[in-house]
């Protein structure tokens, strides 16, 4: 059975980083109850769930994707863009080394920054956004990492976004998820794409797995889309964790 990581949302929640403050303040114990949601909703995909303890001291703690970067048993652990969340990879790194199904682990190292937010894993090929949290160096140490284990890295520069999977999703091996009029569709040459429209660009992350997928309530345009396109949707209330710029697939690590 797959597992994946989450972590539990701290008390310090609430000061998470965000790009642009909401004026309603995060309720801490709905956020909570939007993640146990969304453990369930993994259950629910067949996932088993492994919560990691929350880190006070690292409000964003909970979104365990910028951590690492695992495909084919390979893990990379990241060093996340923001300073603030570096401290977050040592108990990944910890809970990583556990994993039978794991065999290499490396460590991302200065100056390379990247968070696992960036990164797109479709078919053979990792997408990985030059954003914010993410530098060139950090490609290359994804190049590094995957190359010899058959996969192409291709860079995609951004801008106005937090991360590339704030505007894309892989759903399988063939086919994505993409914002309209975020990156061009060129991008993603000999990619199937759903698109997802401009004014639903939130929902355009969503955690798929196996022909469903988890997705934000509240995006009927999208929705329709995927089950158009045979995707089995799990719609789920999302708002604590977005006003902490976080969208679904962020709050796991797939291993
Ligand atoms: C941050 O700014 O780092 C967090 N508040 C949000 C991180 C979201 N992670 C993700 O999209 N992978």
């Amino acid at each position: 059975m797959t597992t994946a990581f989450t972590r539990s949302i701290p008390d310090s929640f609430a000061s998470a980083l965000v790009s642009e403050p909401t004026e309603a303040a995060i309720d801490v114990a709905l956020a909570r109850m939007q993640h146990a949601a969304y453990e369930r909703g993994l259950a629910r995909l067949g996932i088993s769930v492994i919560t990691l303890p929350p880190i006070e001291a690292h409000p964003d703690c909970c979104f365990v994707e910028d951590c690492a970067l695992i495909i084919d048993g390979v893990a990379l652990v990241t060093r996340p863009g923001a300073e603030t969340r570096r401290g977050e990879t040592a108990t990944v790194s910890d809970a990583l080394a556990h994993r039978a199904s794991l065999r290499r682990i490396e460590q991302m190292r200065a100056p390379a920054t990247l968070d696992g937010g960036d990164c797109m894993r479709v078919g053979r090929q990792i997408f990985v956004g030059l954003s914010g949290r993410t530098n060139s160096e950090g490609v290359d140490c994804v190049r590094e990492t995957f190359g010899p284990e058959g996969f192409s890295v291709v860079p995609v520069v951004l801008s106005g976004v937090l991360h590339l999977k704030c505007v894309c999703s892989p759903l399988g091996d063939r086919r994505i998820l993409l914002a309209d009029g975020s990156i061009s569709a060129a991008t993603f040459d000999g990619i199937e794409i759903v698109s997802a429209p401009r004014d639903e660009t939130y929902a355009a992350n969503c955690f798929f797995w196996n022909d469903k997928a988890l997705v934000a309530s509240g995006f009927p345009e999208t929705r329709a889309r995927l089950e158009l396109a045979g995707v089995e949707v799990i719609a789920l209330d999302t708002s604590e964790i977005r006003k902490a710029d976080g969208s679904l697939t962020c709050l796991s690590l797939v291993v």
